[in-house]
């Protein structure tokens, strides 16, 4: 591990105009250069969370100002889906502040993911910590990702999150690839890790067998009341740099420009894009805070001229609940 974490800090150690350049290379021999996925985000279950994570807006031990809200009914996340699939996403991803779903929680939500696969998008939850069974009832109803970030590095975990640890995320994961659930993991960048954190973080990700299909790479938000709202700003390079470390070790995933596009000026989203990035959060609120509405990326993907990518074929057709085997 620490040879790979060497390698990954020579590569973050290059000119910054070679790096980007390897990264081309890597990203045209396996995508579109042009083409961006999108997905859109609902908060099912809002705030109250048992969890002390310390970028967390919805943890019940930080003093911020947010309102929590009880699980959905199913009627607002199929508008919220329909919405979405409308404006052009073609992934629909839940998210839930849990440790982790209690068993009386799995039946409502996964009656959300039938419907909302039912729509014809992509599903995908995040749902915290899965015990025994739960991935395969997710898997049964429909899940096509389960969203479960390793957050960051082994080594800096510890200093941001003290309820559950490293291995119980690592423990979900398996458990939601051994149910035949694709994976979106990846993490937050700005938490006051060392390049040489973001390095090892990265080798942690692309040691997942395979590595995830999905990466989503946040830049920390700091929200007032949570322990991580003064921690100061990465540099805006360094995440671009990381963003192009991960594209170069992880070929073929799909690489997610995430949190903390609201803050990022358009010629910085440009060099995510340029370094790699082939994802965005679409839609004008993350979990709880807010996102670039729909028409300002409208309008930066035609300066840009990138276009969404198209929803994979085996997912267009929308179901019905009638038997589809004649
Ligand atoms: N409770 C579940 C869990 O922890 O896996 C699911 C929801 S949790 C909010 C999903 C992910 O959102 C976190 O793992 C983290 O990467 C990201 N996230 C949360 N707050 C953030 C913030 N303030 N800035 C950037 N990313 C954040
Ligand atoms: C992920 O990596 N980022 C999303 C999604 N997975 C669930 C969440 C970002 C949350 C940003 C802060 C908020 O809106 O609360
Ligand atoms: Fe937030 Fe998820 Fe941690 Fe709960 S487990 S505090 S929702 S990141």
């Amino acid at each position: 591990m620490s040879r790979d974490v060497a390698a990954l800090e020579t590569l973050f150690a290059l000119p910054f105009n070679d790096l980007i350049f390897q990264a081309q290379i890597v990203h045209r021999r396996h995508f579109d250069p042009n083409a961006v996925q999108l997905s859109t985000l609902l908060s099912v279950k809002t705030g109250g969370c048992s969890e002390d994570c310390g970028y967390c807006s919805q943890s019940a031990r930080h003093p911020t100002a947010l309102e929590s809200q009880p699980l959905m009914g199913i009627e607002e996340v199929v508008a919220a889906a329909s919405a979405a699939k409308a404006k052009g996403a073609t992934r629909f991803c839940m998210g839930a502040a849990w440790r982790g779903p209690k068993d009386k929680d799995l039946k409502p939500v996964t009656e959300m993911i039938r419907a909302v696969k039912a729509l014809g998008l992509e599903t995908c939850a995040t749902l915290g910590l899965l015990k025994d069974g739960q991935a395969e009832q997710l898997a049964e109803a429909g899940l096509d990702y389960y969203n479960h970030n390793l957050d960051t590095a082994r080594t800096h975990y510890g200093n941001i999150v003290h309820t559950h640890s490293y291995d119980e995320r690592l423990t979900t994961l398996r458990s939601a690839r051994g149910a035949g659930i694709k994976l979106c993991c990846g993490g937050i960048l700005g938490m006051g890790e060392s390049r040489r954190d973001r390095a090892q973080f990265l080798v942690e990700l692309a040691a997942l067998d395979p590595p995830p299909e999905s990466v989503p790479l946040n830049m920390l938000v700091r929200i007032p009341g949570t322990p991580l709202s003064d921690v100061p700003a990465l540099d805006p390079i360094e995440f671009v740099r990381t963003i192009a470390v991960a594209r170069i070790v992880m070929p073929t995933s799909f690489v997610r420009l995430s949190a903390g596009r609201q803050q990022m000026p358009e010629a910085l989203q440009a060099l995510c894009f340029l370094a790699g990035a082939n994802s965005i959060f679409y839609g004008e609120r993350l979990l709880t805070t807010p996102n670039p509405g729909a028409d300002a990326d409208r309008a930066l993907f035609e300066k840009l001229g990138l276009h969404p990518l198209p929803v994979a074929a085996e997912e267009a057709q929308p179901q019905s609940s009638a038997c589809r085997c004649a």
